[in-house]
């Protein structure tokens, strides 16, 4: 069983209209003892299909393929043990250039599992910070692992908004368009709008990367997209992605480029078809 508040943001809009929706459709809301106001698994899946037209996709950032070696990533990361990972993800690795994919198999899907363990009740916030500091551990190590990238060649830089506190993605975004050939820099997380655009007047990129892991307040994205476009030259392309964001919210970004997955940001500008938002 689900709470409001919990189905609301799974279907990525407010408690009220996530009511309203329940009403609309029919869709019963059960009471718990304390008259709290619950939705069934299997009901709010059927929302998600009737309010967005079809079944929620399953994210690359969601439940992992591959169970067994999730499971020993988990435990790795616990032991904060950095060299078996790096071993791991290298020997999954063919060419640098695979190395979004081969992330997006081993440390993304390993996340997740951490955030379920965590939001059951099995893993500790301690523990749930041991493994995401093992993380940004492994990403830094891997930046001085992949070949360097020639002095002239495109640079993008990003990070995530101001009161946001992912440097996960923004790290994992990073070290995706180094492993491209792209020159990136990442600024980490809370950020303000007018630093990021000073660092494009300093730094001159072609790209932005901005990350949305986690979104409190979607109405301060929206403004915080508007201004730092209005702030940037039409020639800089700003990419965006994060599994926080809910289709609703993304229908209302229209001055950048979202990504569902690294993978699809890396094919994109591998066949030219990232274009300047205008
Ligand atoms: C680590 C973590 C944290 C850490 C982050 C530390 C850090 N240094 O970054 C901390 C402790 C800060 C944290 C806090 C919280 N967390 Co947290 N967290 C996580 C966890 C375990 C991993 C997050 C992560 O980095 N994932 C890896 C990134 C890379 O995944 P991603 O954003 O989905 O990105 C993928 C794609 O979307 C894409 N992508 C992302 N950005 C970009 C950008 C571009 C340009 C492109 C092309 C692609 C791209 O690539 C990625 C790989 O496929 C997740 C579990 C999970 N499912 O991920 C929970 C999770 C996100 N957290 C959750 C919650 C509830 C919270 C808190 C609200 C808890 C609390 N009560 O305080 C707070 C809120 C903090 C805030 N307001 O900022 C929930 C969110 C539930 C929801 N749907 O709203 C999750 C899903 C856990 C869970 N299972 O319930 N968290």
């Amino acid at each position: 069983m689900v709470s409001v508040k919990e189905a609301a943001q799974y279907l990525g809009v407010s408690s009220s209209t996530f009511k309203r929706v329940c009403d609309k459709y029919a869709l019963p809301l059960h009471r718990t003892a304390g008259g709290h106001r619950r939705i069934s698994r299997s009901d709010l899946d059927h929302a998600y299909s009737l309010l967005w037209n079809g079944p929620r996709k399953k994210c690359v950032s969601m439940a992992p393929s591959n169970p067994d070696g999730t499971q020993e990533l988990v435990e790795y990361l616990l032991d904060r043990d950095i060299e078996a990972i790096i071993a791991t993800i290298f020997g999954q690795m063919e060419s640098p250039n695979q190395l979004s994919h081969v992330l997006e198999n081993t440390l993304v899907p390993a996340l997740w599992s951490i955030g379920e363990l965590w939001r059951t009740k099995q893993l500790d916030v301690y523990q749930e910070h041991i493994c995401s500091n093992t993380v940004c551990a492994v990403l830094d190590q891997l930046l001085y692992r992949i070949p360097k990238v020639e002095a002239d060649s495109r640079l993008a830089i990003g990070g995530s908004f101001e009161t946001n506190l992912d440097s996960i993605a923004s790290k994992f975004v990073c070290l995706v368009l180094r492993s491209i050939g792209m020159r990136s820099i990442d600024l980490g997380c809370n950020l303000p709008v007018a630093s990021i655009a000073k660092a494009a007047s300093d730094l001159q990129p072609a790209i932005i990367w901005i990350c949305h892991t986690h979104i409190e307040n979607p109405d301060s994205i929206v403004e915080n997209h508007r201004k730092l476009r209005q702030s940037l030259d039409s020639s800089v392309m700003v990419v965006i992605g994060g599994g926080g964001l809910s289709p609703a919210l993304r229908k209302t970004l229209h001055d950048c480029t979202y990504f569902e997955s690294m993978s699809m940001m890396v094919d994109a500008i591998n066949a030219n078809m990232l274009a300047p938002v205008q």
